[in-house]
């Protein structure tokens, strides 16, 4: 997708600060953090959210959540770590391709879910 802004931090069209990468993910550190560690951890195949993915995308949502695993025990996480994937416009979703939000680094002060 040549509009979309993670499409080109993937492509390193625009400057990101890698955390992680292989071959289906692409992890880097979230421009506007809101814990201590705050990293977003993208497919390299766009897909605009969750709500776009099929049966075909399963090793890519398997391959994210691995990712966020890794990144989170990269970061030294040992505490506990949250995951979060904002899906369309109730959610505040902003940035129309799928990204997990892996935050950490203190106590969170709200339980989700
Ligand atoms: P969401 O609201 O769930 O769609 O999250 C999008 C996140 O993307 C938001 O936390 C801020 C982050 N973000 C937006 N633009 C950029 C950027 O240019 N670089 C980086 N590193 N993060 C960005």
């Amino acid at each position: 997708m040549s509009d979309c802004l993670f499409c080109k931090i993937i492509a390193g069209e625009i400057p990101s600060t890698k955390v992680y990468e292989d071959e289906l993910t692409y992890a880097f550190r979230d421009i506007n953090p809101m814990m201590p560690t705050h990293v977003l951890v993208v497919p390299r195949q766009h897909l605009t959210g969750l709500s776009a993915a099929d049966e075909a995308s399963d090793a890519v949502l398997a391959a994210c959540l691995r990712a966020c695993a890794k990144v989170a025990a990269q970061e030294g996480l040992t505490g506990g770590f949250r995951v979060v994937s904002n899906c369309g416009d109730d959610a505040c979703q902003s940035v129309k391709h799928l990204h997990f939000h892996v935050l950490g680094g203190g106590k969170m002060t709200d339980k989700m879910g």
